[in-house]
């Protein structure tokens, strides 16, 4: 990635970081004429985490070591774990970037995506850190992105059906939410809950979430509007048998629907086309951030 690439990538995202109370966002052009992978930059996995030391050492252990002919890294984002999160994650082979605080599952994404985009990844990828999603599964989410037909993958617990471990209150709240959703991205949306998704650099560095507390709705409403390709593919799933969700009907509803509201009445700022990709280049060529190995 170029000097002024980078700049303006981390600009943009810290756009964001003013606590979620959705000032608009002043857009400017990104210094970026292809966000096409087609070199061998790795794929960044992140796993945002608090308080999984359970979990979070057997997901990390799932992680395949290379998708698509590509290394893949796997960066735990921890929100401030108050158990052993940190080094069970250090432990078990992962980079791990810790805010300090627990700032909440929305800073957390928001802080992976610019280490992604720091980091010149090909595609920047996150799932739940607590073993709902399967790492095995990771292509699924990445091919469309490394084919360049998508920029915004989104993996669907519901491609057949109701999943099977799913607790039905959580089946119900997620269906009336993802219509609520679908209605207003005015779209055909499956899943609007997932926590397994992926981003194309571009993608990741024009990412807006509105609010610190979760990305859910916020980040597929933000894309969206800024015109960026999406696609869903079925994932399996298992609900949670350690950790505790911070998933409370009250504070999800109080968090959530006032950040769609400012996001949806946002649109006309955030809207502007994406810039025609340019054959050939390669914005992650000249990235001086380097990996950390977890080979
Ligand atoms: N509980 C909690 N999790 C967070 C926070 N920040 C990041 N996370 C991580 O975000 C991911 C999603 O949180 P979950 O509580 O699993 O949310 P969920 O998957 O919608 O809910 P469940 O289906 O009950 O697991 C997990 O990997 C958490 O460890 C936070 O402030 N609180
Ligand atoms: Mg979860």
């Amino acid at each position: 990635m170029g000097p002024r690439l980078r700049v303006n990538a981390v600009e943009r995202l810290e756009q964001n970081e003013d606590g979620g109370r959705g000032a608009p966002l002043a857009i400017a052009p990104i210094a970026v004429s292809a966000d096409r992978a087609d070199g061998a930059e790795p794929v960044m996995l992140f796993l945002p985490a608090f308080d999984e030391e359970e979990a979070v050492a057997g997901v990390i252990g799932r992680v395949p070591a290379t998708v698509c002919g590509r290394a893949v890294r796997c960066l735990v984002i921890d929100d401030g774990s108050r158990d052993a999160t940190v080094d069970r994650a250090r432990a078990a082979g992962a980079e791990v970037v810790t805010l300090g605080v627990n700032a909440g599952l929305g800073a957390a994404v928001r802080r992976g995506l610019r280490e992604g985009v720091d980091r010149g990844a090909s595609v920047v990828v996150f799932c739940d850190a607590d073993g709902e999603y399967a790492p095995e599964e990771l292509e699924r989410l990445v091919t469309p992105i490394l084919a360049g037909r998508a920029d915004y993958v989104v993996g669907t617990r519901f491609g057949d059906g109701r999943p099977c471990r799913m607790l039905a209150h959580r089946w119900l709240g997620n269906m009336l939410l993802t219509r609520w959703l679908a209605f207003t991205a005015r779209r055909p949306i499956t899943d609007g809950q997932t926590g397994y998704r992926a981003l194309s650099l571009r993608a990741a560095a024009e990412a807006s979430i509105a609010h610190d507390y979760n990305y859910a709705q916020v980040l597929t409403l933000d894309l969206l509007a800024r015109g960026f390709r999406y696609e869903e593919v079925p994932i399996s799933y298992h609900f949670r048998t350690t950790g505790r969700s911070f998933v409370r009907l009250v504070p999800y509803l109080r968090n959530v629907v006032p950040a769609v509201y400012r996001v949806v009445n946002r649109r006309e700022v955030a809207t502007q086309p994406a810039p025609v990709p340019v054959a050939g280049a390669r914005m992650a060529a000249q990235s001086s951030t380097t990996w950390a190995s977890n080979d």
